[in-house]
């Protein structure tokens, strides 16, 4: 018989991945979609596969909705991708930010545990909980220390999978993962940012690309890689939390001059702190410089996963280097533009 997953969040980058994924795999997928204005599914009319999805309404803020959705249905798998998944906007709606990512989690795990104890759970969790650790290598043992309003919901949500799994014995199970990016990046994340704006420069022949602090590092990967080892999470014969990334570190100016050079700028970086810029060389034109509105209260300095366990139990790797990742986001954005 086929299974039934549910994934929340369908619209995002990576509820569009996975439902690809699934569906390759016979799955009857369901995707859970708040109401907006905008009402946008071009992610899974990119991809091809918006007619596959039975889409279902779904608001992680809901108590009513979310009983009723995964009472009424009875799952094989639940997948939690839905989220403020913003950091920077974090600072600006923490409430909000709380209720949906941490409380929305005890919610579904609420609606399992009383109406549907057989369903699989996978929930969205981050490095982003790993804040500025003391820990020198990020995996599943490293210390939690979140810096961010985002990051504080995030590690409420994964001790109540943690407590859940162990106090009622639900297959409940999360995944740490690192950065991970694709051509159907939200717009407002740094990497989509550089790539969008840098070949506008290159085609328009104007414009700056306005910047935060470009010397945080993260650990980039791609997202439909990452996808995988969340279905592949959801077939152990045990619930466990895996760390999914990439193992390599790079910084956002070391992104930007990797993009610039793709696309054919060679840049020239001058002055220091909010005043640093970088300059094209052939034309002298400044390209890049810093804003300080784009600062956050408080940043991650650096991210490095470790997935050595998921390397041994799920045997999964990334496949896509940080070069073609980035190579792979410009091409799209070029041909948008044409
Ligand atoms: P995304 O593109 O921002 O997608 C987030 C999804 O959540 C969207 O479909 C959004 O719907 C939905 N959503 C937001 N608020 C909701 C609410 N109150 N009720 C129901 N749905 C709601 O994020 P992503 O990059 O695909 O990430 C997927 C998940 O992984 C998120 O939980 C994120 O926090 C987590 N994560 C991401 C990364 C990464 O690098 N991408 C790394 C670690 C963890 P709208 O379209 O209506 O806004
Ligand atoms: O692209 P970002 O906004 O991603 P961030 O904060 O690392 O969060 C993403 O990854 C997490 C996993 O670690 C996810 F949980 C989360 O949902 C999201 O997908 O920012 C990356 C870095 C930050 O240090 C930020 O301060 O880039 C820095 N940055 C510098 N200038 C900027 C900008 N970030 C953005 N968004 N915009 C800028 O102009």
């Amino acid at each position: 018989m086929k299974k039934k997953a549910l994934i929340t969040g369908i619209s995002g980058q990576d509820g569009s991945y996975l439902a690809k994924l699934l569906i390759s795999k016979n799955y009857i997928v369901y995707g859970g979609d708040r109401r907006t204005a905008s009402g946008s599914l071009w992610r899974l009319e990119e991809l091809n596969i918006r007619e596959k999805i039975n889409i279902i309404d779904f608001e992680l803020s809901e108590d009513s909705n979310i009983t009723n959705v995964i009472r009424v249905s009875k799952f094989d798998e639940i997948y939690n991708l839905a989220a403020q998944s913003f950091v920077g906007s974090s600072y600006q709606t923490p409430l909000m930010t709380t209720d949906v990512n941490g409380l929305g989690v005890a919610r579904i795990l609420e609606a399992i545990r009383n109406y549907s104890p057989n369903t699989k759970l996978y929930q969205a969790s981050t490095s982003e909980m790993y804040g500025n650790t003391v820990s020198t290598k990020q995996d599943e043992n490293a210390k939690f220390h979140p810096t961010s309003p985002y990051a504080i919901s995030k590690l409420y949500a994964h001790w109540m999978i943690n407590l859940y799994r162990e106090a009622y014995d639900l297959y409940a199970c999360a995944g740490i993962l690192f950065n991970h990016e694709s051509p159907l990046r939200g717009e407002e994340f740094v990497t989509k940012k550089i790539v969008r704006e840098l070949t506008k420069i290159k085609f328009k022949k104007k414009g700056c690309l306005s910047l935060g602090n470009i010397y945080t590092k993260r650990d980039w990967g791609f997202a439909g890689d990452y996808v995988d080892a969340m279905w592949q999470m959801l077939q152990q014969q045990k619930p466990h939390d895996f760390v999914i990334a990439s193992g390599r570190t790079h910084s956002i100016k070391e992104f930007v001059n990797v993009t610039a050079r793709y696309l054919g700028f060679s840049l020239i970086w001058k002055g220091k702190g909010l005043n640093e810029y970088a300059v094209e060389q052939k034309s002298g034109k400044k390209v890049v410089q810093i804003d300080k509105k784009f600062f956050r209260p408080t940043d991650v300095n650096l991210l490095k996963g470790n997935y050595s366990k998921a390397s041994k139990i799920l045997k999964w790797k990334p496949s896509t280097s940080f070069k073609s990742l980035i190579q792979m986001m410009c091409d799209y954005e070029i041909s948008k533009f044409k």
